[in-house]
Protein backbone atom coordinates (compact mmCIF):
# COMPACT_ATOMS: atom_id res chain seq x y z
CA UNK A 1 0.00 0.00 0.00
CA UNK A 2 1.36 3.50 -0.95
CA UNK A 3 1.10 5.57 1.98
CA UNK A 4 3.10 9.00 1.30
CA UNK A 5 4.25 10.78 -1.67
CA UNK A 6 6.79 13.98 -1.93
CA UNK A 7 8.33 16.21 -4.99
CA UNK A 8 12.06 16.45 -4.74
CA UNK A 9 14.32 18.64 -7.08
CA UNK A 10 11.74 20.95 -7.85
CA UNK A 11 8.85 18.64 -9.32
CA UNK A 12 11.63 16.58 -11.37
CA UNK A 13 11.16 13.80 -8.81
CA UNK A 14 8.98 12.11 -6.63
CA UNK A 15 9.51 10.09 -3.44
CA UNK A 16 6.94 6.86 -2.70
CA UNK A 17 6.47 5.63 1.22
CA UNK A 18 4.92 2.25 1.36
CA UNK A 19 3.32 0.81 4.29
CA UNK A 20 6.28 -1.92 4.64
CA UNK A 21 8.74 1.17 5.09
CA UNK A 22 10.25 0.93 1.92
CA UNK A 23 11.04 4.07 0.21
CA UNK A 24 10.55 4.42 -4.00
CA UNK A 25 11.83 7.75 -5.66
CA UNK A 26 10.72 7.92 -9.42
CA UNK A 27 11.61 10.95 -12.18
CA UNK A 28 8.89 12.90 -13.46
CA UNK A 29 10.57 12.44 -17.03
CA UNK A 30 10.42 8.48 -15.95
CA UNK A 31 7.07 8.66 -15.33
CA UNK A 32 5.66 11.19 -18.14
CA UNK A 33 7.40 8.79 -20.44
CA UNK A 34 5.57 5.61 -19.20
CA UNK A 35 1.84 6.72 -18.20
CA UNK A 36 -0.59 5.03 -18.86
CA UNK A 37 -3.28 6.65 -20.51
CA UNK A 38 -4.76 6.13 -23.99
CA UNK A 39 -3.16 8.86 -25.49
CA UNK A 40 0.07 7.43 -24.54
CA UNK A 41 -0.47 3.99 -25.03
CA UNK A 42 -2.93 2.61 -27.38
CA UNK A 43 -5.42 0.73 -25.45
CA UNK A 44 -5.81 -2.06 -27.59
CA UNK A 45 -2.48 -3.45 -27.88
CA UNK A 46 -0.57 -1.94 -25.21
CA UNK A 47 2.63 0.38 -27.59
CA UNK A 48 3.41 3.50 -27.20
CA UNK A 49 1.85 6.26 -29.48
CA UNK A 50 4.38 8.89 -28.40
CA UNK A 51 8.28 9.37 -29.24
CA UNK A 52 10.91 11.12 -26.20
CA UNK A 53 10.75 13.97 -28.53
CA UNK A 54 7.03 14.62 -27.58
CA UNK A 55 7.60 15.16 -24.25
CA UNK A 56 8.80 18.84 -23.13
CA UNK A 57 12.60 18.16 -22.15
CA UNK A 58 11.74 20.27 -18.90
CA UNK A 59 9.04 18.10 -18.27
CA UNK A 60 8.23 18.72 -14.01
CA UNK A 61 5.69 17.45 -11.53
CA UNK A 62 3.61 20.09 -10.29
CA UNK A 63 0.69 18.52 -8.57
CA UNK A 64 0.81 14.84 -6.76
CA UNK A 65 -2.24 12.90 -4.48
CA UNK A 66 -3.29 9.29 -3.43
CA UNK A 67 -6.71 8.23 -4.26
CA UNK A 68 -7.75 4.95 -3.96
CA UNK A 69 -4.85 2.52 -4.49
CA UNK A 70 -3.48 4.73 -7.03
CA UNK A 71 -0.81 7.73 -7.57
CA UNK A 72 -2.09 10.75 -9.05
CA UNK A 73 0.20 13.55 -10.67
CA UNK A 74 -0.31 16.21 -12.89
CA UNK A 75 3.22 16.88 -15.43
CA UNK A 76 3.84 20.78 -16.48
CA UNK A 77 4.06 22.49 -18.66
CA UNK A 78 1.58 19.89 -20.61
CA UNK A 79 -0.70 20.30 -17.59
CA UNK A 80 -1.51 16.70 -18.02
CA UNK A 81 -2.88 14.25 -15.34
CA UNK A 82 -2.11 10.91 -15.09
CA UNK A 83 -2.66 7.55 -12.71
CA UNK A 84 -0.53 5.00 -11.77
CA UNK A 85 -2.09 1.96 -9.87
CA UNK A 86 0.16 1.19 -6.94
CA UNK A 87 0.96 -2.00 -7.57
CA UNK A 88 1.88 -0.85 -11.05
CA UNK A 89 4.52 1.71 -9.02
CA UNK A 90 5.50 -0.71 -6.72
CA UNK A 91 6.59 -3.49 -9.95
CA UNK A 92 8.61 -0.70 -11.97
CA UNK A 93 10.58 0.74 -9.15
CA UNK A 94 13.59 0.93 -9.95
CA UNK A 95 15.44 2.88 -7.01
CA UNK A 96 17.23 0.17 -5.53
CA UNK A 97 20.66 -0.92 -4.15
CA UNK A 98 21.83 -3.63 -6.05
CA UNK A 99 25.03 -4.30 -6.99
CA UNK A 100 25.08 -7.61 -9.19
CA UNK A 101 28.67 -9.29 -9.47
CA UNK A 102 29.72 -9.63 -13.03
CA UNK A 103 28.55 -13.20 -13.67
CA UNK A 104 24.80 -12.91 -12.03
CA UNK A 105 22.10 -14.04 -13.46
CA UNK A 106 18.16 -13.64 -12.90
CA UNK A 107 16.46 -15.53 -10.38
CA UNK A 108 14.33 -17.52 -12.50
CA UNK A 109 17.55 -19.25 -13.58
CA UNK A 110 19.39 -22.28 -11.45
CA UNK A 111 22.23 -23.78 -11.64
CA UNK A 112 22.54 -27.57 -11.27
CA UNK A 113 25.20 -30.04 -11.07
CA UNK A 114 25.32 -33.98 -11.57
CA UNK A 115 24.89 -33.95 -7.41
CA UNK A 116 21.48 -31.59 -8.36
CA UNK A 117 20.30 -33.37 -11.26
CA UNK A 118 20.78 -36.33 -12.77
CA UNK A 119 18.09 -38.10 -10.13
CA UNK A 120 15.60 -35.18 -11.26
CA UNK A 121 16.15 -34.82 -14.98
CA UNK A 122 12.93 -32.39 -15.86
CA UNK A 123 10.56 -34.68 -17.71
CA UNK A 124 7.41 -34.37 -19.28
CA UNK A 125 5.49 -37.25 -22.04
CA UNK A 126 4.16 -34.90 -25.26
CA UNK A 127 0.47 -36.14 -25.25
CA UNK A 128 0.16 -34.65 -21.58
CA UNK A 129 2.28 -31.64 -22.61
CA UNK A 130 -0.19 -30.80 -25.79
CA UNK A 131 -3.42 -31.48 -24.11
CA UNK A 132 -2.85 -30.20 -20.44
CA UNK A 133 -1.63 -26.57 -20.47
CA UNK A 134 -0.16 -26.94 -16.88
CA UNK A 135 2.38 -29.79 -18.19
CA UNK A 136 3.28 -27.35 -21.00
CA UNK A 137 3.79 -24.81 -18.24
CA UNK A 138 5.67 -27.08 -15.87
CA UNK A 139 7.94 -28.12 -19.10
CA UNK A 140 9.16 -24.89 -20.25
CA UNK A 141 9.07 -23.39 -16.79
CA UNK A 142 11.78 -25.90 -16.37
CA UNK A 143 13.71 -25.25 -19.66
CA UNK A 144 13.65 -21.40 -18.27
CA UNK A 145 15.26 -22.30 -14.89
CA UNK A 146 17.47 -25.61 -15.96
CA UNK A 147 18.00 -24.97 -19.40
CA UNK A 148 17.19 -28.28 -20.28
CA UNK A 149 14.66 -30.78 -19.91
CA UNK A 150 13.54 -34.56 -22.12
CA UNK A 151 10.42 -35.61 -23.65
CA UNK A 152 9.03 -38.20 -24.13
CA UNK A 153 6.44 -40.46 -25.48
CA UNK A 154 7.15 -39.16 -29.24
CA UNK A 155 6.39 -40.55 -32.52
CA UNK A 156 8.92 -42.92 -33.53
CA UNK A 157 8.83 -41.20 -37.21
CA UNK A 158 10.76 -38.55 -39.46
CA UNK A 159 9.55 -34.64 -38.31
CA UNK A 160 8.39 -35.65 -34.89
CA UNK A 161 10.71 -33.74 -33.52
CA UNK A 162 9.09 -30.39 -35.11
CA UNK A 163 5.90 -30.93 -32.51
CA UNK A 164 8.16 -30.12 -30.11
CA UNK A 165 8.78 -26.74 -31.40
CA UNK A 166 5.22 -26.33 -32.32
CA UNK A 167 4.30 -26.75 -28.63
CA UNK A 168 5.81 -23.07 -27.75
CA UNK A 169 7.11 -21.33 -31.17
CA UNK A 170 8.69 -21.90 -34.90
CA UNK A 171 11.47 -24.03 -36.03
CA UNK A 172 14.28 -22.04 -37.07
CA UNK A 173 15.66 -23.04 -40.50
CA UNK A 174 19.85 -23.07 -40.99
CA UNK A 175 22.12 -24.36 -43.93
CA UNK A 176 21.60 -27.90 -42.04
CA UNK A 177 17.89 -27.72 -43.49
CA UNK A 178 14.75 -27.07 -41.11
CA UNK A 179 16.01 -30.65 -38.86
CA UNK A 180 18.72 -32.12 -39.75
CA UNK A 181 19.43 -36.34 -39.43
CA UNK A 182 22.33 -37.30 -36.38
CA UNK A 183 23.33 -40.62 -38.01
CA UNK A 184 26.68 -42.00 -39.22
CA UNK A 185 27.60 -41.00 -42.80
CA UNK A 186 30.03 -41.44 -45.36
CA UNK A 187 31.55 -38.30 -46.10
CA UNK A 188 30.33 -35.87 -43.39
CA UNK A 189 30.10 -32.27 -43.80
CA UNK A 190 29.80 -32.21 -40.01
CA UNK A 191 31.82 -34.54 -37.31
CA UNK A 192 28.15 -34.65 -35.61
CA UNK A 193 27.29 -37.17 -38.74
CA UNK A 194 29.70 -39.55 -37.64
CA UNK A 195 30.12 -42.24 -34.94
CA UNK A 196 32.49 -40.47 -32.88
CA UNK A 197 32.45 -39.24 -29.32
CA UNK A 198 31.92 -35.40 -28.93
CA UNK A 199 33.01 -33.43 -26.21
CA UNK A 200 30.62 -31.13 -24.36
CA UNK A 201 29.37 -28.01 -26.90
CA UNK A 202 27.01 -25.60 -27.68
CA UNK A 203 25.92 -25.65 -31.17
CA UNK A 204 26.73 -23.75 -33.90
CA UNK A 205 28.66 -21.01 -32.37
CA UNK A 206 30.39 -19.89 -35.64
CA UNK A 207 26.47 -18.06 -36.44
CA UNK A 208 25.60 -14.96 -35.04
CA UNK A 209 22.84 -14.83 -33.63
CA UNK A 210 23.35 -18.68 -31.82
CA UNK A 211 20.19 -20.76 -32.50
CA UNK A 212 19.18 -20.43 -28.95
CA UNK A 213 17.32 -24.00 -28.39
CA UNK A 214 18.21 -27.38 -29.72
CA UNK A 215 16.31 -30.16 -29.93
CA UNK A 216 17.82 -33.28 -30.42
CA UNK A 217 15.12 -36.50 -30.95
CA UNK A 218 15.64 -40.41 -31.03
CA UNK A 219 13.96 -42.54 -33.63
CA UNK A 220 16.16 -45.45 -33.28
CA UNK A 221 19.30 -46.45 -31.20
CA UNK A 222 20.42 -49.96 -30.59
CA UNK A 223 24.26 -49.01 -30.59
CA UNK A 224 26.68 -49.51 -28.25
CA UNK A 225 27.87 -46.57 -26.51
CA UNK A 226 26.27 -43.23 -28.01
CA UNK A 227 25.04 -41.78 -24.36
CA UNK A 228 24.13 -38.08 -24.75
CA UNK A 229 25.07 -35.56 -21.53
CA UNK A 230 24.59 -32.35 -20.66
CA UNK A 231 26.16 -29.87 -18.61
CA UNK A 232 25.27 -26.43 -17.04
CA UNK A 233 27.67 -24.23 -18.61
CA UNK A 234 26.25 -21.41 -16.18
CA UNK A 235 27.50 -23.86 -13.41
CA UNK A 236 30.92 -24.12 -14.68
CA UNK A 237 31.50 -20.65 -15.59
CA UNK A 238 30.92 -19.80 -11.86
CA UNK A 239 32.93 -22.62 -10.75
CA UNK A 240 35.83 -20.85 -13.12
CA UNK A 241 34.70 -17.33 -11.87
CA UNK A 242 35.25 -18.92 -7.66
CA UNK A 243 38.40 -20.54 -8.52
CA UNK A 244 40.31 -18.33 -11.18
CA UNK A 245 38.36 -14.74 -11.16
CA UNK A 246 41.15 -13.49 -13.73
CA UNK A 247 40.43 -16.43 -16.28
CA UNK A 248 36.98 -15.72 -16.24
CA UNK A 249 38.01 -12.19 -16.79
CA UNK A 250 39.82 -13.41 -19.95
CA UNK A 251 37.01 -16.01 -21.18
CA UNK A 252 34.11 -12.78 -20.83
CA UNK A 253 36.65 -9.87 -22.02
CA UNK A 254 38.18 -11.08 -25.10
CA UNK A 255 36.60 -12.03 -28.40
CA UNK A 256 36.89 -15.64 -29.38
CA UNK A 257 36.46 -16.96 -33.04
CA UNK A 258 34.58 -19.10 -34.47
CA UNK A 259 33.90 -20.95 -37.99
CA UNK A 260 32.38 -23.27 -39.83
CA UNK A 261 33.18 -24.01 -44.18
CA UNK A 262 31.97 -27.56 -44.09
CA UNK A 263 30.18 -27.80 -47.14
CA UNK A 264 30.51 -25.66 -50.42
CA UNK A 265 28.69 -21.99 -51.00
CA UNK A 266 28.93 -21.96 -46.47
CA UNK A 267 31.43 -19.82 -44.74
CA UNK A 268 29.98 -18.85 -41.20
CA UNK A 269 32.47 -16.95 -39.21
CA UNK A 270 32.15 -15.13 -35.52
CA UNK A 271 33.59 -13.10 -33.13
CA UNK A 272 32.24 -13.42 -30.32
CA UNK A 273 33.28 -14.61 -26.05
CA UNK A 274 33.17 -17.86 -24.73
CA UNK A 275 31.88 -16.45 -21.67
CA UNK A 276 29.36 -13.72 -22.56
CA UNK A 277 28.09 -10.91 -20.30
CA UNK A 278 25.66 -8.52 -21.13
CA UNK A 279 26.05 -4.89 -20.65
CA UNK A 280 24.99 -5.03 -16.78
CA UNK A 281 27.31 -7.66 -15.94
CA UNK A 282 24.83 -10.49 -16.53
CA UNK A 283 26.26 -14.11 -18.00
CA UNK A 284 24.08 -14.55 -20.83
CA UNK A 285 25.80 -16.82 -23.40
CA UNK A 286 28.42 -19.77 -22.88
CA UNK A 287 30.24 -20.33 -26.43
CA UNK A 288 31.93 -23.81 -26.49
CA UNK A 289 32.75 -25.98 -29.51
CA UNK A 290 36.18 -26.99 -30.27
CA UNK A 291 35.48 -28.54 -33.28
CA UNK A 292 34.56 -24.75 -34.51
CA UNK A 293 36.74 -22.58 -32.40
CA UNK A 294 38.96 -20.21 -34.81
CA UNK A 295 42.41 -19.23 -34.42
CA UNK A 296 42.31 -16.23 -31.18
CA UNK A 297 43.24 -12.82 -32.91
CA UNK A 298 41.54 -10.97 -30.50
CA UNK A 299 44.13 -11.98 -27.09
CA UNK A 300 46.95 -9.22 -27.02
CA UNK A 301 49.95 -10.96 -26.88
CA UNK A 302 50.81 -10.60 -23.88
CA UNK A 303 47.79 -11.85 -22.40
CA UNK A 304 47.70 -14.91 -24.78
CA UNK A 305 49.08 -17.67 -22.43
CA UNK A 306 46.87 -16.62 -19.33
CA UNK A 307 43.63 -17.23 -21.88
CA UNK A 308 45.18 -20.53 -22.99
CA UNK A 309 45.43 -21.72 -19.36
CA UNK A 310 41.82 -20.08 -18.86
CA UNK A 311 39.97 -21.56 -21.48
CA UNK A 312 42.49 -25.15 -20.63
CA UNK A 313 40.42 -24.86 -17.04
CA UNK A 314 37.37 -24.08 -18.68
CA UNK A 315 37.29 -27.39 -20.76
CA UNK A 316 38.75 -29.34 -18.04
CA UNK A 317 35.91 -28.13 -15.67
CA UNK A 318 33.19 -28.89 -18.30
CA UNK A 319 34.77 -32.70 -18.63
CA UNK A 320 34.50 -32.85 -15.05
CA UNK A 321 31.87 -35.79 -14.13
CA UNK A 322 30.69 -34.02 -11.45
CA UNK A 323 28.80 -31.43 -13.47
CA UNK A 324 27.90 -34.45 -15.99
CA UNK A 325 24.36 -35.59 -16.18
CA UNK A 326 24.11 -38.43 -18.59
CA UNK A 327 21.31 -40.69 -20.44
CA UNK A 328 20.45 -42.91 -23.41
CA UNK A 329 18.05 -41.49 -26.12
CA UNK A 330 15.34 -44.64 -26.45
CA UNK A 331 13.37 -44.40 -29.28
CA UNK A 332 10.22 -41.63 -29.15
CA UNK A 333 12.95 -39.43 -26.90
CA UNK A 334 14.05 -36.26 -27.53
CA UNK A 335 15.75 -33.57 -24.94
CA UNK A 336 15.58 -29.83 -25.31
CA UNK A 337 18.87 -27.77 -24.48
CA UNK A 338 18.99 -23.73 -24.26
CA UNK A 339 21.79 -23.52 -26.67
CA UNK A 340 23.03 -20.42 -24.79
CA UNK A 341 23.63 -22.31 -21.74
CA UNK A 342 23.57 -25.97 -21.53
CA UNK A 343 25.99 -27.90 -23.16
CA UNK A 344 25.23 -31.27 -24.81
CA UNK A 345 27.72 -34.59 -25.46
CA UNK A 346 27.31 -38.24 -27.26
CA UNK A 347 29.56 -40.60 -26.18
CA UNK A 348 31.09 -42.78 -29.28
CA UNK A 349 29.06 -45.50 -30.66
CA UNK A 350 29.92 -48.94 -32.32
CA UNK A 351 29.16 -49.62 -36.00
CA UNK A 352 26.74 -52.71 -35.19
CA UNK A 353 22.96 -51.23 -34.21
CA UNK A 354 21.45 -48.66 -35.96
CA UNK A 355 21.48 -44.93 -34.30
CA UNK A 356 19.46 -42.14 -35.80
CA UNK A 357 18.62 -39.19 -33.85
CA UNK A 358 17.11 -35.80 -35.36
CA UNK A 359 18.00 -32.32 -34.29
CA UNK A 360 16.80 -28.57 -34.98
CA UNK A 361 17.08 -25.32 -33.45
CA UNK A 362 14.30 -23.10 -32.19
CA UNK A 363 13.88 -19.25 -30.68
CA UNK A 364 14.50 -19.10 -26.82
CA UNK A 365 12.21 -15.74 -26.78
CA UNK A 366 9.59 -17.64 -28.64
CA UNK A 367 9.72 -20.27 -25.69
CA UNK A 368 10.34 -17.51 -23.10
CA UNK A 369 7.22 -15.40 -24.53
CA UNK A 370 4.67 -18.47 -24.48
CA UNK A 371 5.59 -19.49 -20.89
CA UNK A 372 5.13 -15.82 -20.24
CA UNK A 373 1.45 -15.62 -21.68
CA UNK A 374 0.66 -19.09 -20.11
CA UNK A 375 1.67 -17.28 -16.77
CA UNK A 376 -0.38 -14.53 -17.31
CA UNK A 377 -3.75 -16.47 -18.58
CA UNK A 378 -2.95 -18.84 -15.16
CA UNK A 379 -3.05 -15.82 -13.08
CA UNK A 380 -6.40 -13.81 -14.47
CA UNK A 381 -7.68 -17.25 -14.22
CA UNK A 382 -6.65 -17.53 -10.74
CA UNK A 383 -8.27 -13.88 -9.72
N1 LIG B 1 24.81 -30.03 -36.74
C1 LIG B 1 24.32 -31.23 -36.07
O1 LIG B 1 27.56 -26.64 -34.25
C2 LIG B 1 27.93 -27.67 -34.81
O2 LIG B 1 28.62 -27.64 -35.82
C3 LIG B 1 27.48 -28.95 -34.22
C4 LIG B 1 25.55 -29.16 -35.84
C5 LIG B 1 25.61 -30.44 -37.88
C6 LIG B 1 23.66 -29.28 -37.24
C7 LIG B 1 26.72 -29.83 -35.15
C1 LIG C 1 24.52 -32.47 -32.62
C2 LIG C 1 25.02 -33.31 -31.56
C3 LIG C 1 24.66 -35.32 -30.40
C4 LIG C 1 24.27 -36.73 -30.61
O1 LIG C 1 23.98 -33.03 -33.58
O2 LIG C 1 24.61 -31.24 -32.50
O3 LIG C 1 25.69 -32.81 -30.71
O4 LIG C 1 23.80 -37.31 -29.64
N1 LIG C 1 24.64 -34.59 -31.57
O5 LIG C 1 24.45 -37.26 -31.69
ZN1 LIG D 1 25.60 -30.59 -30.97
Amino acid sequence: MLTRVTLGDDGRTIELGWQDGAVSRFHAMWLRDNALDDKTRSAGNGQRLITILDIPAETRIDKTSIKGGALEVTFVPEGKAVNFPASWLRAHAYDRKEDHEPGWTEGDVQRWTKATMQNSVPRAAYGDASRDGNVLRQWLAAVRRFGFAVMDGLPTESGALCKVADLFGYVRETNYGRWFEVRAEVNPNNLAYTNLGLQAHTDNPYRDPVPTLQILACIENTVEGGESSVVDGFAVAAALQAENPDGFRLLSSYPARFEYAGSSGVRLQSKRPMIELGPDGELICIRFNNRSLAPAVDVPFAEMDKYYAAYRRFAALIEDPAFEVTFKLEAGESFIVDNTRVMHARKAFSGSGKRWLQGCYADKDGLLSTLAAIEHGFKEAAE
